[in-house]
């Protein structure tokens, strides 16, 4: 079912950057929210109007008036895009990116940012598997960090109310990524979350190519990150809605961490700037 605009509304809808992955310096300091936090969504029509509700109460009480929360949607056949860009004229702050000429998760995250206009850029996911109510908590966490990092292995977070086969298989990727990166499983206890906050200057400029889910290590190995802080929260199962992970992901990851690798062992052998 097709949803009615508010006048302005389709217009309002921001088509996707394209080209390298590269997200810009701030120009115009004067008029920039703290937080511009990038919601990615690939069909969460039964989460989105919900979710977005509960992200604006607790950035309401966090940070008033000082935000922006970005949908990037990837085309969603269920529309997800529409439903979004019609709750723009009740919700100021949120925008909605619709991508239509590429896919993957952590991409999306990076293109969001790339239109933000906010000093601090973050992500998290749509379907509640990160409770909103983090949100304030982490922003709390900001001072004086590059990076705070919404965790499941510390600061009293878990795995809540997951399966077997989610946990045996997160257990998996955090083995092979302590293996293979473990200068960045030295840095943060969960490297591979999808709720984080970072300081635009610790990213900005530089050249990101992940591939896949993961965004959060992309930016450990390539980013210019200093103090981090964390933030323990419990995931939850998703309730409605599919989780569009599917049997090519593992391998993607693989492929996204040799890569890591690779970069990080280039990034160690430059000489040091004197
Ligand atoms: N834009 C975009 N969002 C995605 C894509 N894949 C997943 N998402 C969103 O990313 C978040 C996490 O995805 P989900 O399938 O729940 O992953 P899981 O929690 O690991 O099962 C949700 O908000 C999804 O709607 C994608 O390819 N593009
Ligand atoms: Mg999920």
């Amino acid at each position: 079912m097709a949803v009615a605009f508010q006048s302005g509304e389709a217009e309002r809808i921001i088509v996707a950057p394209t080209g390298r992955l590269i997200v810009p310096p701030l120009t115009d300091t004067s008029g920039a929210p703290a937080l511009s936090l990038v919601v990615p969504t690939l069909n969460e029509r039964e989460n989105i109007a919900d979710f977005l509700a509960a992200v604006r109460r607790n950035l309401d009480s966090a940070i008033p008036g000082d935000y922006e929360v970005i949908v990037v949607d990837d085309d969603s056949a269920d529309r997800t895009w529409e439903i979004a860009a019609g709750l723009m004229s009740e919700f100021p702050e949120l925008r909605v990116v619709r991508r239509q000429n590429e896919g993957g998760l952590a991409v999306a995250v990076i293109r969001g940012w790339q239109v933000a206009r906010g000093r601090i850029v973050g992500t998290i996911n749509a379907d509640f598997q990160h409770p909103p109510d983090v949100l304030p908590r982490l922003v709390e966490r900001t001072h004086g960090a590059d990076l705070v990092v919404a965790t499941r292995h510390s600061d009293g977070g878990g795995l809540g109310d997951w399966g077997m086969m989610r946990r045996a298989s997160s257990w998996g990727a955090a083995r092979i990524g302590r293996w293979l990166l473990p200068q960045v499983y030295a840095r943060v206890s969960d490297p591979l979350s999808g709720c984080y906050l970072v300081r635009r200057d610790a990213i900005q400029g530089v050249e990101l190519r992940p591939l896949g889910y993961k965004s959060l290590m992309e930016l450990l190995v390539r980013g210019r990150i200093g103090e981090i802080h964390e933030c323990g929260y419990e995931m939850r199962r998703r309730v409605r809605g599919q989780s569009k992970v599917h049997a090519l992901h593992p391998l993607q990851y693989l492929r996204h961490v040799m890569r890591l690798r690779a970069a990080a062992g280039e990034v160690r052998r430059e000489p040091r700037a004197r």
